[in-house]
């Protein structure tokens, strides 16, 4: 397959090339005659007008027009800090966008050839060469610094009662570990243990690790901080909650982190929104493979008495595959059911341990 379309670029190439040395033939035949003059040249430069104003004006209007389609309603606390550092490098980049446009298009239509007009010769201005440089210079200083301490922040380490959930990601489906409700402390995970049943690589001689649980949803509590733990199994991923200004790359090998404020619940955002089937959404966002599309995760946000009740509610991993009680060391078996919610076979012979 590639080979064909190696194959058919260069047919492409020999075609135009062709085109272009019989067109040269051509004008050879027709004999000699002032080759930059004619209509010819007013055409071309009145087209780069017409595709600068028509250019132009598809821009705005698509950024007009579909402008709620990228710019969703915000449900946390820092973004509105991001959102406004957005909005201004958005500003500053679309003038000077359409001002580099405008005097790029209108120059050429300008200084198209003309008889008898000779070039300027204007080889330097310091004045020019010092605005250009300094200006821009300071614009983009205060960008980047600005943009600097607000991803400083953002990533920066969490509050001691910030809530922790890990976020895998792999191909091509998000899975969330919850800390479990026991000890409130995400277990030690290692990629080698990782196998058909224990997708987390769960360290099960790790005693934080027995009330840990699984979730295809995303539940987190409104108001309070959330501390993103992110990794990823496979090929790069990308974290992206849209409505929470969240996006941080999950890197396989590297575990990537990123903390919160969920502003709005579900409830809450269906009601501003009037659409009762609102869902927040947690999306792929780096192309990951055929199945990307597909990657998304449904996310909860509500009020911290329904967030506790439904981490109470779920049953820890463990408990979900008690043949890994084989792995808990002899001395933790007993803390380890008790943790994940087992209850105790009456034949069982395990050694009762004091944690
Ligand atoms: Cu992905």
């Amino acid at each position: 397959m590639s080979l064909i379309i190696f194959l058919g670029v260069v047919l492409i190439l020999a075609i135009l090339y062709m085109i272009f040395r019989v067109s040269n033939l051509i004008t050879i035949a027709k004999g000699p005659r002032d080759e930059r003059g004619g209509t010819a040249n007013k055409v071309n430069a009145a087209l780069f007008i017409v595709f600068m104003v028509g250019g132009l004006g598809l821009f705005f209007w698509y950024s007009v027009t579909y402008f709620d389609s990228y710019d969703l309603p915000l449900a946390s606390e820092h973004g509105k800090l991001t959102d406004k550092l957005f909005w201004i490098t958005m500003v500053i980049s679309v003038a000077a966008f359409v001002i580099i446009s405008i005097v790029m298009f209108v120059f050429i239509y300008q200084y198209q050839y003309r008889e008898g007009q000779k070039a300027k010769y204007y080889p330097d201005n310091h004045y020019l060469e010092l605005a250009w440089t300094i200006i821009p210079a300071i614009v983009l200083a205060l960008l980047i610094f600005t943009g600097l301490r607000a991803w400083n922040d953002i990533t920066g380490p969490a509050a001691k009662d910030a809530e922790v959930v890990e976020l895998i990601g792999q191909q091509f489906a998000w899975t969330a570990r919850y800390p479990g409700v026991k000890d409130g402390v995400l277990g030690k995970n290692n990629y080698k243990l990782i196998d058909a049943a224990n997708e987390f690589g769960l360290d099960l001689k790790d005693k934080y690790s027995f009330d840990d649980f699984k979730s295809l949803e995303l539940h987190i509590p409104v108001d309070k901080e959330v501390l993103l733990k992110i990794r990823a199994k496979d090929v790069l991923h990308s974290v992206f909650l849209p409505h929470f200004r969240v996006k941080m790359d999950a890197v396989p090998g590297m575990p990537t982190q990123f903390k919160f404020k969920a502003t709005l619940t579900t409830q809450q955002m269906r009601d501003k929104l009037g659409n009762p089937n609102f869902n927040y959404e947690l999306a792929c966002a780096e192309i990951c493979g055929r199945g990307h599309f597909s990657m998304k995760m449904i996310v909860v946000v509500e009020d911290s008495e329904t967030y506790e009740n439904w981490k109470a509610s779920q049953e820890a991993w463990l408990k979900q595959n008690p043949d890994y009680l084989k792995q808990v060391p002899d001395a933790l078996k007993e803390a380890a059911m008790i943790k994940a919610g087992i209850e105790k076979d009456p034949g069982s012979t395990v050694a009762v341990a004091n944690d």
